[in-house]
């Protein structure tokens, strides 16, 4: 006879187990039979699970029962697959010093993806009860030309969704399509909440659906210009992608499989802009900020942490440094990241309200300290064509439009080249993760020996370099010169010779 534990670990976490959990395990304090959707979320990734989710199962607690979530993802089935047959319940692993706290969090009521569920998750976002649509897509997510961060229109997904707007695959196709299916029902138009680390994300997302709306239908686009409101917002809490040790930490504290747990820090902040014309959840009773502008917050979050993560991410892949808590007990490296904050970073920003700057960055430097957080560098460095722009590359334009001279985000850019490479220096090879990954690599592969003929192949990249910043000579020329110090010299000796200038 199993025992009573074998019996419950070969049970998947559901609703049925939710009173049979240990009692250290924190879970939802309400009646999620009484909960109806109110938000459909899109994209089902760590982030939102770690994030929206638990200010959101914070507001359910609170008794407001009309805004559970159904997650839609628009890519893969894979998560939907996980959450299921769990009826929506997961697992959040909270890491510090070594110190776990779990929490089962109830309010993502279902899963769909689009990859055979387009229709319903259609019919869903047409129906009265959705008053939000809430987005984790990811940069790349939102077909956006990163540099200007309008549409793409020569993306492979936009024109498939222009030639069939009806069975959309992209992000903006998927937003247009169900706007316009309420407008038809005689519904008005839900909330869009663009949740990813994008410069005035909702300003972006809006300007990218309407384009592409334009291209549509104009008459659609006007409708959308007038009526559709997308708040922008500040996302911040570190989720690393879930790791198989992870999974078993879970399953052993709760005694019943999970098939897809997060792992996140403590920290979480959210900022947004309260412009909901079909009412929210009391996301400020879980600690979210309301604000009429969300820019100085979210430039502060997108330039000083997302900045230093990609910083610290090409320079340590390249130096084979797996972790960001492992690149914070290097040598150089948080010396390089603090002048990067002081220097470049810091002077770009307008005060943020109720908050010191410097302050704020010190706690950063904790937090990346935490050592209950494999944040891998090689999954940071994904998709750098679309995070180099707003993390870096725009506060270096504006630097030089002050007449300033960025002393450190050439060398972050130089990394980035070199990182290209797909080779560590220890020679181990390693893959580029990004929508322009065969162009960029192509590139680094044909001037793999000549560093001035790289940087600038890469320069004429109108998607990532605005043509005002790859005019400047003095950020080819550092850019140059970094980069040839790190494919000679190495990084180790690169960032000596930094730190000693
Ligand atoms: C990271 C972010 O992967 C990345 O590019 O910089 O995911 C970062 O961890 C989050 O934005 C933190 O809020």
């Amino acid at each position: 006879m199993p025992d009573a534990n074998t019996a419950l670990l070969a049970k998947r976490l559901s609703r049925t187990i939710l009173d049979r959990l240990p009692p250290a395990i924190e879970r939802p304090a309400y009646d999620r039979a009484a909960v109806t959707p109110g938000i459909v979320h899109i994209g089902l990734g760590a982030f939102c699970r770690a994030h929206l989710a638990t200010y959101t199962d914070d507001v359910l607690a609170t008794g407001e029962t009309g805004w559970g979530i159904v997650g839609v993802d628009p890519l893969s089935p894979a998560i939907r697959d996980a959450l299921k047959p769990q009826d929506g319940l997961y697992t959040l692993l909270v890491r510090e010093d070594g110190r776990d706290s779990l929490r089962v969090v109830g309010s993502f009521l279902d899963a769909m993806a689009t990859a055979d569920q387009l229709d319903e998750a259609l019919a869903l976002m047409s129906t009265p009860e959705i008053r939000i649509v809430t987005l984790t897509v990811t940069e790349k997510g939102y077909c956006q030309d990163a540099a200007t961060g309008s549409l793409d229109e020569m993306h492979p997904l936009i024109r498939a969704d222009l030639a069939a707007p009806e069975a959309p695959r992209s992000v903006p196709g998927l937003l247009a399509e169900a706007i316009r299916r309420r407008r038809a029902a005689g519904l008005a138009p839900f909330t869009v909440l663009v949740c990813d680390n994008l410069a005035q994300n909702g300003i972006k997302v809006r300007g990218i659906v309407i384009r592409y709306a334009e291209l549509r239908d104009p008459e659609l686009a006007a409708y959308i210009a007038e009526h559709v409101s997308f708040p922008c917002t500040m996302v911040d809490r570190i989720t690393p992608a879930t790791q198989d040790a992870d999974r078993a930490t879970v399953d052993a504290a709760l005694g019943c499989r999970d098939a897809w747990p997060v792992v996140s820090e403590p920290f979480k902040q959210w900022v947004i802009e309260d412009r909901f014309p079909l009412g929210r959840p009391a996301w400020e009773k879980a600690g979210a900020i309301l604000v009429d502008d969300v820019h100085p917050f979210e430039l502060m979050k997108l330039r000083c942490l997302n900045g230093a993560h990609s910083l610290l991410a090409y320079l340590s892949v390249v130096a084979g440094i797996e972790t960001i808590a492992d690149a914070m007990a290097d040598p150089h490296l948080p010396a390089v990241m603090r002048r990067l904050w002081a220097e470049d970073l810091i002077p770009t920003l307008p005060p943020v309200p109720g908050t010191d700057i410097p302050a704020y960055t010190a706690a950063l430097e904790a937090r990346f300290r935490n050592p209950g957080i494999r944040h891998r560098t090689i999954q940071i460095s994904s998709d750098g064509s679309q995070k180099l722009p707003p993390r870096l590359l725009e506060p270096a334009r504006e630097l030089f439009a002050a007449g300033r001279i960025p002393a450190v985000i050439p060398l972050a850019v130089a990394a980035w080249m070199r990182f290209l490479l797909e080779v560590d220096e220890a020679g181990n090879a390693y893959k580029v993760a990004d929508p322009l990954a065969g162009a960029l690599t192509g590139i680094a592969r044909a001037h793999r020996d000549d560093p001035a003929a790289l940087a600038d192949a890469l320069f004429a990249i109108g998607d990532v370099f605005a043509p005002e910043l790859a005019a400047e000579a003095a950020f080819r020329t550092a850019v140059v010169a970094w980069l040839e110090s790190l494919m000679t010299a190495g990084v180790r000796p690169t960032l000596e010779a930094f730190l000693a200038a």
